[in-house]
């Protein structure tokens, strides 16, 4: 039978095949070669023996967090508490670019800003706008819902910023443990230990453990440059310009005019794998 895997719990995987689920165990094979399974991932399995046979080929995965088969992901990004993080949001879109995962900017903790602070991050957040990437406001929980439909959407972001809590809006079924933050960051963990694959309306969404950090090591300095989308508008003289430490670079005199300056000192430390 065929079927998706929709949790991972030490050992046992989750698999839901036509509307029923089912615990399984490994073939021998995949514990011997140490192989990673996703959730996401489409899987052959022994429906009576409840044993995992086979992967199906991955569309695209991830291993932070550990996930396949990924159309858009929805980026939690809270506006304070933990204070917005123009770090982690360039991190992730570049993740989003190079994995050909549509990106979506979701924000969060709007209530807690006053009117000045919410000025300043509303500027921030109209050039990802204008980049074309979609903005959208944690209440809104009709439009994110149809954003759904016949994808499959990852919740990603930073420990506490309410990916868990946004999915138990969404579905009133839903019973994800969330946590204060001043309680889970004192306590020193993250609320969500485990990547869950649900369905909500018209299509699937997965909750994922937050991170406090990311690193970008695994992707080439090329594939990094790429990803920042905007940098493509300007023609430098070099073919290949890293846009470092060319003279004439078109991209560096534009920044903080075209491009916003976040944006492009993140580029300089994503390629510096800082
Ligand atoms: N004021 C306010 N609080 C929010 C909002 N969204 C979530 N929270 C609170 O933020 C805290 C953290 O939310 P969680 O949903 O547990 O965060 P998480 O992203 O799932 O965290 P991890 O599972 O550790 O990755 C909870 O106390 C939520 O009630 C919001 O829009 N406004
Ligand atoms: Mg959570
Ligand atoms: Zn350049």
């Amino acid at each position: 039978m065929k079927g998706q895997i929709t949790k991972i719990n030490s050992d046992n995987y989750y698999v839901s095949s036509n509307d029923k689920e089912y615990i399984c165990k490994l073939r021998g094979k995949f514990r011997k070669d140490n192989f990673t399974f996703k959730v996401g991932d489409y899987v052959i399995f022994n429906e009576k023996e409840k044993i995992i046979e086979g992967l199906e080929k991955r569309r695209n995965y991830l291993d932070r967090p550990n996930v396949s088969n990924i159309d858009q992901a929805f980026i939690i990004t809270s506006l304070k508490s933990p204070d917005f993080s123009d770090n982690l949001l360039d991190k992730l879109l570049t993740i989003c670019f190079i994995n050909d995962i549509k990106p979506v900017i979701c924000l969060t903790k709007k209530d807690l800003l006053g009117k000045d602070e919410f000025r300043a991050l509303k500027k921030i957040i109209s050039y990802y706008k204008k980049l074309g990437i979609k903005v959208i406001y944690n209440k809104n929980l009709r439009k994110i819902k149809k954003m759904f439909k016949n994808k499959t959407t990852v919740f990603t972001g930073q420990t506490g910023s309410g990916k868990s809590t946004l999915m138990n809006r969404l579905d009133k079924n839903l019973n994800f443990e969330t946590n204060e933050i001043s309680q889970a960051l004192g306590r020193g963990k993250h609320t969500t230990r485990y990547v869950s694959l649900v369905n909500i309306g018209k299509g699937k969404v997965l909750d994922t453990p937050g991170f406090s950090s990311l690193d970008l090591t695994k992707y080439s300095d090329k594939d990094i440059k790429d990803s920042f989308i905007e940098f493509k508008k300007y023609d430098c003289p070099y073919k290949n310009c890293s846009h470092t430490n060319e003279k004439e670079c078109k991209v560096k005199k534009e920044v903080g005019k075209g491009i916003l300056k976040s944006r492009y000192d993140n580029y300089l430390k994503f390629i510096e794998k800082r």
